[in-house]
């Protein structure tokens, strides 16, 4: 069914941004999940942001995986490019695109069962190289797509649909993403749209590794009592952090917020992320205390939810492997092919 697109006619009068798109150019087909389903709301998140960034949709390139969550990209950004991969295999896809064309803005969209089950391995290494994208995985604790095993991000002790018990520990991606180098992580829930639009528009903006793990109920086969992936169960534990303002190089700062609940974090282009603390012994820009809160309050059973962390100015992937400046499609023979010498030159490294 996901072959069902939208009618492509607009009503005339619909608000335009900046560069002439309505939001319906920013959809996709028409979408297939369950109704209910919390990857959808994350969908629209994603419209929304890049309708209010202003970004070109053709300047975008979206990749997935397998599973539900990795379907959507067919469900936003229909003008797009777009590589639905492998499962587990989106991360490694996502760089290679990156390294030939560093002009575009990569977006990966992956489930839990994609990214923290068979896709881990290729996860870790995205995150420690710090690749310049926006990765979100919709998190919702189980393998929805084959009828809802458990993910390696189930809690211990959490029940299935039919009263099974999830004996093993938890795969906690936003700590491993942490803990593996990643410049910007967050975490948020799909039923809150106000706390996603402002982290996905600051995540693309961000220029690294920006991880987004969203909590994504799926209603068919994770939300019932003894799910701790149920929209009655996140609703109940989220703990908010902070929320962000984003502020774009040609917005003028104004703001009266007394000092300690406010942190600024300048990005690469200028833009300013404004935190506003709702916990204000909450540090997002310091690595080591900000996992230790997680943890904290992760044994208490509360699940924090905001920008996490944040390290301003951080290298990506290209900066530290000198790469061409240029796309190597808009590279000509001579520079792509530079002779036997330059080879033996390069060789002579390696020796
Ligand atoms: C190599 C390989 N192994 C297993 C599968 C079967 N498979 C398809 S989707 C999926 C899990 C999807 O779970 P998740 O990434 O959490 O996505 P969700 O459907 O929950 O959004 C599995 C195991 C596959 N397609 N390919
Ligand atoms: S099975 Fe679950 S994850 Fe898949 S579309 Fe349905 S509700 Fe969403
Ligand atoms: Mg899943």
């Amino acid at each position: 069914m996901t072959y069902i697109a939208k009618p492509p006619l607009h009503h005339p009068a619909l608000a335009r941004n900046k560069v002439g798109y309505t939001r319906r150019d920013y959809e996709g087909k028409v979408s297939t999940l369950c109704a209910g389903c919390g990857h959808d709301s994350i969908s629209a998140a994603i419209i929304e942001a890049c309708w209010e960034m202003n970004i070109e949709p053709h300047r975008v390139a979206k990749l997935s995986g397998i599973g539900c969550s990795s379907k959507t990209p067919d469900y936003f950004l229909g003008a797009s490019h777009g590589f639905n991969t492998v499962h587990g295999r989106m991360p490694s896809v996502l760089t290679g695109a990156n390294l030939a064309n560093r002009d575009l803005l990569y977006l990966g969209v992956s489930g839990d069962g994609d990214s923290a089950s068979i896709g881990l391995g290729q996860f870790a290494h995205a995150m420690r190289r710090n690749v310049n994208m926006v990765y979100i995985v919709e998190n919702n604790g189980v393998y929805g797509l084959t009828k809802g095993q458990f993910s390696a991000t189930a809690d211990k002790g959490s029940k299935s649909k039919k009263g099974v018990v999830n004996a093993d520990s938890p795969v906690d991606l936003v700590g491993l993403a942490m803990q593996l180098g990643a410049s910007f992580v967050a975490r948020s829930f799909s039923g809150d749209k106000a706390q996603m639009v402002p982290l996905i528009k600051a995540a693309m903006e961000h220029g690294g590794a920006a991880f987004i793990d969203i909590i994504s109920p799926c209603v068919t086969f994770n939300n019932h009592a003894g799910s701790t992936r149920s929209y009655d169960w996140v609703r109940e534990h989220n703990e908010v952090v902070n929320r962000i303002d984003f502020i774009t190089p040609r917005d003028p700062i104004t703001a009266s917020i007394a000092p300690g609940e406010v942190v600024d974090v300048p990005q690469h282009d200028g833009s300013i992320l404004r935190l506003r603390k709702l916990h204000t012994d909450y540090d997002p820009t310091d690595r080591v205390a900000a996992m230790s809160y997680l943890h904290e309050r992760a044994a208490e059973g509360e699940l924090v939810t905001g920008l996490l962390y944040v390290e301003a100015g951080a290298d990506d992937l290209h900066a530290a492997q000198h790469t061409s400046l240029r796309p190597l499609n808009s590279l000509g023979k001579a520079d792509l092919c530079p002779g036997a010498a330059a080879l033996e030159k390069l060789n002579q490294r390696f020796r």
